[in-house]
């Protein structure tokens, strides 16, 4: 019996460090920036992205809401915005050209035509220009 209950919790040991070591995201998910509102690269905009349905799923077109404003809050308006990403992990791009498609007003714009055809560590990358200059941000999505 004591053989038994030793295997046991042996087990449930070995079973609970596979969960913790569990990486579905690919090297250094753990630690990734899973923000979905950060400052741009230079500090020019506020950049929020949201997505039109969660949760976000592998293998369907969908849409991003962009949210741009200055850092005192403000919202920017006429902004060009260039949507790229990929995986880092894979060294390959987004299997779609996303583009922005859509003023919505109060700084919020819409971005069409993602889709992520895998599971893992993505991002997403948007060029921002606008009154107060051109700027980058990055976004990791973990799916
Ligand atoms: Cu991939």
């Amino acid at each position: 019996m004591s053989r038994f209950l030793v295997a046991l919790v042996a087990a449930a040991v070995l079973a609970l460090g596979v969960i913790y070591f569990y990486d579905p995201g690919g090297a250094g998910s753990e630690t990734l920036d899973l923000a979905r509102s950060k400052p741009s690269v230079n500090g020019l905009y506020i950049v929020a992205i949201a997505p039109e349905a969660e949760p976000v799923e592998t293998g369907v077109l969908h849409g991003w809401v962009l949210t741009l404003t200055v850092p005192d809050g403000a919202p920017v308006e006429d902004a060009q915005i260039e949507v790229g990403g990929g995986m880092p992990d894979h060294g390959h791009g987004l299997p779609t050209s996303p583009e922005m498609t859509t003023y919505l007003g109060e700084g919020r714009y819409r971005i069409e035509g993602v889709r992520f055809n895998m599971g893992g560590w993505w991002v997403l990358d948007f060029t921002v220009r606008a009154g107060p200059g051109e700027d980058t941000v990055r976004f990791n999505i973990r799916l």
